[in-house]
């Protein structure tokens, strides 16, 4: 085949109409397509229509085919495949269907209903002609008979790149006509959509996809409806929450690499857009790209939410904590009253927060983490063998212990466990873990045994490991002396050089 009719395809696709003639399939595009929705509400840029990934979008549609003169193209009569960007088409419903594609007759097909879910922001519904007739297997589709029909050399699927499945009657590539339908306006996600809170927030709604979040602010309008604010700054990226959305699971992780530049705490995100992906059961958007209207630097604006207080109640709930991944979390010794923006106290909490005193480097005597001694890598190769004894049943002992902070992960990762305790009579205890490395002073071992102020931090989550961690952002986050009290604007430093003040 020589290079130009290798080519040829390709480029008559770019300029539709050129056409091509054989050696590379058969061009023919004479008419576009054209999706009628009949559906009166498409919304507007200005009131934009609800969003779902459960409770499917209905919209009665039409599709045509149009030729040259913009007239109905009474000639073609072939299937054409219905998709949705971005979305997914749940379900396409009447004469003519089968699947995604449908019918035209005549160049029309009519009194169509079609199910969207999944959807966001301005939705196109487009239709092409991609020269896939769908037929019953028991018919033997031209795609599934073992010939060459289209004498291209090609045999069958998926080899012949005209068979769009095996169930495809044609092995030609169809005409290539296109087109889609006019926007429908839906809402963008909320935070809270995208880490899936509709589907109970354990993963995000929109995998590996691209979206532009809510965050509150109508570029219309110049107006906020609400505020997504930046909370905190990590090594990797930086935390993100919307303030006003009483689902929860309303704080998200940007990752970036590195620490984002000029950008801090208290800085109002105008807009965020990134790729939402599930990074071991956690949600994060990767490449992000965002604006902000910067923080004043005046304490009365900086709208960085008080730390969810964190006591055994909700310390006990998968479901509780999972709300609160990527928020701003506490442990705290004593009676915090958390306020709203009025003043308002909207949760009391009393509670100690100690450090366990099963935790050491010696392995423990018949595998029974003790003082000084929580050490499972019993035959010292490096790690805990989650799933052969004595190590497992040692590691077991270790995770329902909660005086025991596994040292395994102390001595690699510098992490380890807080005890929460209610001070109300007969107050139950929970362990969770933290991370302090942001602070080259603390001495966590040393600190056995005894109660600290607090710890504060943003809350991660790891499915794959000890799976709630709070790290701190700055050594302020960790208040270990009992005559302190934590610091309301730790951690609020810019990134840039000119306003960098850490603490
Ligand atoms: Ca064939
Ligand atoms: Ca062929
Ligand atoms: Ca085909
Ligand atoms: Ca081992």
């Amino acid at each position: 085949m020589s290079p130009f009719l290798k080519y040829c395809a390709p480029l008559g696709l770019l300029l539709l109409g050129l056409g091509c003639s054989d050696g590379f399939g058969t061009l023919r595009v004479s008419s576009v397509l054209r999706v009628n929705i009949k559906t009166k509400d498409l919304g507007s840029r200005e009131q934009r229509l609800p969003i779902s990934v459960l409770t499917p979008s209905k919209f009665d549609i039409s599709i045509e085919a149009i030729d040259r003169n913009g007239e109905v193209d009474t000639n073609f009569s072939g299937y054409v495949r219905l998709s949705t960007q971005p979305g997914t088409i749940q379900s396409l419903t009447g004469a003519g269907v089968d699947g995604r594609s449908v019918l035209l007759t005549d160049g029309v097909a009519d009194n169509l209903s079609l199910d969207l879910i999944a959807t966001y922001g301005d939705t196109f519904v487009w239709a092409e002609d991609s020269g896939y007739e769908p037929v019953a297997v028991s018919d033997v589709p031209s795609c599934s008979n073992g010939i060459d029909d289209d004498g291209d050399g090609l045999v069958d699927f998926p080899v012949d790149p005209g068979c769009a499945f095996a169930n495809d009657n044609s092995e030609e590539s169809g005409t290539f006509a296109a087109g889609s339908s006019v926007p429908i306006f839906f809402a963008l996600p909320r935070i809270a959509d995208v880490r899936g809170v509709e589907l109970g927030g354990g993963s995000t709604s929109y995998p590996n996809e691209q979206v532009r979040i809510d965050t509150g602010y109508n570029s219309l309008t110049n107006k906020f409806g609400f505020r997504t604010v930046v909370t905190r700054l990590a090594q990797d990226g930086f935390f993100a929450t919307d303030l006003e959305d009483s689902r929860g699971y309303s704080s998200v992780f940007a990752f970036t690499f590195s620490t984002p530049p000029d950008l801090q705490p208290c800085d109002i995100l105008t807009s965020l857009t990134g790729t939402a992906y599930d990074f071991f059961g956690f949600t994060e958007l990767n490449f992000p790209t965002w604006t902000i209207q910067r923080w004043s630097g005046k304490d009365e604006d900086c709208l960085v939410p008080v730390p969810q207080v964190l006591e055994s109640t909700k310390l006990a709930s998968e479901q509780a904590k999972q709300s609160l991944v990527s928020g701003l979390v506490r442990v705290y010794t004593g009676k915090f009253e958390r306020r709203d923006r009025s003043g308002n106290v909207v949760e009391t909490t009393d509670t100690t927060v100690s450090i366990g005193t099963h935790f050491g480097p010696e392995i423990p005597a018949s595998g029974i983490p003790g003082d000084n001694a929580s050490n499972c890598d019993i035959n010292g190769d490096g790690q805990v063998d989650f799933y052969t004894e004595p190590e497992k049943s040692c590691s077991s002992q270790c995770e329902a212990d909660v005086q025991c902070t596994d040292w395994t992960s102390y001595s690699q990762r510098s992490t380890f466990n807080l005890i929460v305790t209610d001070n109300a009579a007969g107050g139950a205890a929970r362990k969770i873990q933290v991370d302090g490395t942001v602070s080259s002073s603390l001495r966590p071992l040393s600190l056995k045994g005894k109660t600290i102020k607090a710890f504060t931090g943003d809350l991660r989550y790891f499915s794959g490991g000890n799976q709630y961690t709070i790290v701190a952002g700055c050594p302020a986050d960790i208040v270990t002396d009992l005559t302190k009290d934590v610091d309301p604007k730790a951690c609020f430093f810019r990134t840039d050089s000119t306003t960098d003040d850490p603490q």
